[in-house]
């Protein structure tokens, strides 16, 4: 064990001087910073290597959506959101349901849909932010999967909306 705690800082010393000669910046391994694809200083550096473009950035679509008796931002329905294939989708949800009612986000094969993302149920107040990868091309319907014993769904009372992915 002994060795372990003196070859990590050697090798973190050895990882940054070699990084500094090269002057590619990927100091990531040193553990002090997050592995980030990008290369913020090769503005300053000039590296005379050509450096492989980094990845598209990964857009992020991002929404807040109030869940609602019965629908999404809204008292029936919800809003359309839109995303290309790879997009990040980040969705806060937050349950505003009167009374003791509790609302869901659910995408999944009832959608129907090959995807399987399903939120908690939410009583009003009370919030959480999901994410997921749009992986799949596609229309579908997102809807609230919470049902009474008795009486109509929330689905069947209009708490649903179309998500829609378009291949890229
Ligand atoms: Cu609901």
């Amino acid at each position: 064990m002994v060795s372990v705690r003196v070859v990590v800082p050697i090798v973190v010393v050895v990882l940054a001087v070699v990084g500094v000669f090269l002057l590619a910046g990927d100091t990531g391994r040193t553990g002090t910073t997050t592995p980030a694809t990008t290369t913020p200083q090769r503005t300053e550096t000039q590296t005379p290597t050509p450096t492989p473009t980094p990845t598209r950035t990964q857009a992020i679509v991002s929404l807040t959506l109030y869940m609602n008796d019965y629908g999404y931002n809204a008292s029936r329905g919800g809003p359309t959101i839109k995303a290309f294939v790879g997009d990040l989708i980040r969705i806060r949800l937050i349950g505003n349901g009167s009374g003791p009612i509790v609302h869901d986000f659910v995408l999944d094969e009832k959608s129907p849909s090959p995807y399987n993302v399903r939120s908690e149920r939410l009583s009003r107040g009370r919030e959480q932010t999901i994410e997921f990868i749009a992986n799949h091309a596609g229309v579908f319907k997102y809807y609230c999967s919470v049902a009474p014993p008795a009486g109509l769904s929330h689905r069947d009372r209009g708490q649903e909306g179309t998500i829609e992915i378009l291949p890229r």
